[in-house]
C-alpha cells in the first residue's frame, strides 16, 4: 500500500518485478540504475547468493518529481523467481502498488513463465489482492536473442500463454540492450498512479 502524505504532498509507492528465475528482473533494475541517473534516488541494493541468482531481492529507489503538486517517490523491487523462495516473494509483495511481470522469451522457459504467473496469482490472493485489479504490465524479455540461434517464442504465443485473460499492456523488451525497459516501467507507473489517484483522490485541490 502506498504511503500518501497529503500534508507534505508526498506519495511513495512500490513496484515489484515478478517472474521466474533468470528471466531478467535484476537486469531490468541494473539498466534503470545505469540509465535513468536523474531519477535514481539512492543505491541499488542487491542481496545475492553466489553468482547472479538473487536469493532475496533487489531494491532501487527512484523519484519522478512532482505530479499534480505531489512529490512522487517509487521503490522498485524484484523477487527471487526460484520456486523455493516462495515466502520471500510473499514478503516482497506486501504493500505492492504495481507489478511488472517479466516473462522469458526462451522457448525452454515456457512452463516456468506460466508457473510463475500462477504463483503470482496465488500470492496476491493470499495478500488479499486481485490480479485482475492491481496495476499490472507484462514484459516479454530477451527479444535481442531473436538475432541468434536460440529458439524463442513468438510474442503472439506469449500473449496466448500469459495474457489471454488478463489483457494487460505488454512490451517486447531486452533488459540487456535496454529496449522496452523504460516503456514497461513508464506504463506501469502510469497505471499505478491512476489507480492510486482513484483510491486516494490525492490530486484534488
Ligand atoms: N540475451 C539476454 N539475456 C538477458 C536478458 N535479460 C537478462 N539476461 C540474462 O539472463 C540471466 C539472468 O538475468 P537476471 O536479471 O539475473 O534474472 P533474474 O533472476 O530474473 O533477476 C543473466 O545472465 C542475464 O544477463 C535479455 O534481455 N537478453
Ligand atoms: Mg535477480
Amino acid at each position: 500500500m502506498a504511503t500518501v502524505n497529503l500534508k507534505n504532498r508526498e506519495i511513495e509507492c512500490k513496484i515489484v518485478y515478478y517472474g521466474p528465475g533468470r528471466c531478467g528482473k535484476t537486469t531490468n533494475l541494473d539498466y534503470i540504475h545505469r540509465t535513468f541517473k536523474k531519477q535514481v534516488r539512492g543505491e541499488m541494493i542487491s542481496i545475492d547468493t553466489d553468482g547472479d541468482r538473487t536469493l532475496f531481492f533487489d531494491f532501487l529507489p527512484i523519484g519522478l518529481g512532482q505530479i499534480k503538486g505531489c512529490d512522487i517517490k517509487v521503490q522498485l523491487y524484484t523477487v527471487p523467481g526460484q520456486v523455493q523462495y516462495r515466502s520471500t516473494r510473499q514478503l516482497v509483495l506486501k504493500g505492492v502498488d504495481g507489478i511488472i511481470f517479466v516473462a522469458d522469451s526462451l522457448k525452454v522457459r515456457r512452463e516456468k513463465n506460466m508457473e510463475s504467473l500462477k504463483d503470482l496469482h496465488e500470492n496476491l490472493k493470499k495478500a488479499g489482492l486481485n490480479i485482475l485489479r492491481i496495476p499490472l504490465v507484462m514484459q516479454y524479455n530477451k527479444r535481442d536473442l531473436e538475432k541468434t540461434e536460440m529458439p524463442l517464442m513468438s510474442v503472439e504465443q506469449m500473449e496466448r500463454d500469459l495474457n489471454r485473460q488478463l489483457r494487460v499492456p505488454s512490451f517486447p523488451a531486452s533488459a540487456v540492450t535496454g529496449q522496452g525497459v523504460g516503456a514497461t516501467l513508464t506504463q506501469t507507473l502510469k497505471k499505478t498512479l491512476k489507480y492510486l489517484h482513484k483510491e486516494f483522490q490525492w490530486a484534488q485541490e
